[in-house]
């Protein structure tokens, strides 16, 4: 009976998957950039999409005015409705599980918002499960795209916080690493990241770091102008080397950064050159 038997020869299959010693050899290695010539923006919920026409217009128009130079993944924050779904969520005792999707809909929302702008230049918004499998067939059919920059935990979330912690800078990265993008930029409304939040009681002593890293940045002790948590996954990043941080409410800034210049903050992660 024994020749009945089928053996599958795989070099994983007798061992554990715990031990890192035995997984090197196979998972050691770095994986293939899926879409290196896409480049990744993430558009601020509360600092762009919050503030109305006065600051979408004129993003719209730049990236209108970009689609002929680049391939795009445009995705989007959530804002100031995620904010007060926090609230009424946290007041009501929601377990962080049931508060993520509520939120990441506000940040689809927005993206929804963007799509229509863009709709005539042939730019859609897609669903997460079409970014998840079909990004490549849909940027080979329009110049960019639009979507969710939060990450579809759901139930699924991190337990030890009480707001989800991987929020739409978080999801817009990981989804960049993801792909090995040609860059990922984060417009705000401020020109980058500062030693500590240029509008809170210090702003005036506050002084903008043009070029950082994420160890650094953890080190600050005041606030960031994206999720805490970006840090964490930039630290073990596989293909992103460099964010740009800039400010979206300047025109021409958001241009200039996809065209390789230095405008914002850049923020070097954990990933090293090919
Ligand atoms: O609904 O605006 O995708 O792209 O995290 O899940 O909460 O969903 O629970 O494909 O799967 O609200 O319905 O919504 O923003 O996330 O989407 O219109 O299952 O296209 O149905 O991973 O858009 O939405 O909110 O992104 O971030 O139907 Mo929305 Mo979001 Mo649409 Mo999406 Mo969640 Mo789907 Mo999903 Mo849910
Ligand atoms: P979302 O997309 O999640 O809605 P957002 O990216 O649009 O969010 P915020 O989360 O509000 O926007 O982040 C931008 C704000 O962060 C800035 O307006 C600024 O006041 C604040 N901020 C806090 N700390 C800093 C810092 N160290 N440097 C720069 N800005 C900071």
């Amino acid at each position: 009976m024994d020749d009945t038997i089928k053996h599958v020869a795989s070099p994983l299959a007798r061992q554990t998957l715990l031990d890192s010693d035995l997984t090197r050899p196979v998972a050691g290695g770095r994986p293939i950039p899926l879409l290196p010539w896409v480049q990744v923006i993430k558009i601020g919920g509360r600092s762009i999409m919050d503030r109305g026409h006065e600051a979408i217009l004129p993003i719209v128009a730049e990236l209108r005015a970009l689609l002929p130079e680049h391939r795009m993944l445009i995705l989007t924050g959530a804002g100031i409705r995620a904010r007060h779904l926090y609230s009424v969520g946290l007041d009501l005792g929601l377990p962080v599980g049931s508060l993520q999707p509520l939120a990441a809909s506000e940040a689809g929302q927005n993206g929804h918002i963007l799509g229509c702008l863009l709709a005539p230049e042939g730019v859609s918004y897609i669903e997460h499960p079409t970014i998840a499998s079909q990004l490549a067939i849909h940027l080979s059919a329009s110049r960019a795209v639009v979507g969710s920059a939060f990450p579809p935990y759901h139930h699924h979330e991190f337990p030890n916080s009480r707001i989800p912690l991987h929020r739409a800078d978080t999801g817009a990265f990981l989804l960049a690493d993801a792909l090995g993008a040609a860059g990922l930029t984060i417009v705000e409304d401020v020109d980058g990241v500062y030693t500590d939040d240029p509008n809170g009681p210090d702003g005036k002593k506050a002084q903008l770091l043009r070029e950082t890293s994420f160890g650094d940045l953890a080190k600050l002790k005041g606030t960031l102008p994206f999720d805490p948590t970006l840090l964490e996954v930039m630290a073990n990043a596989r293909h992103i080397e460099r964010v740009q941080v800039v400010n979206g409410l300047v025109p021409g800034r958001l241009a200039a950064a996809l065209r390789g210049q230095h405008v914002g903050s850049i923020i070097r992660t954990g990933a090293r050159p090919a």
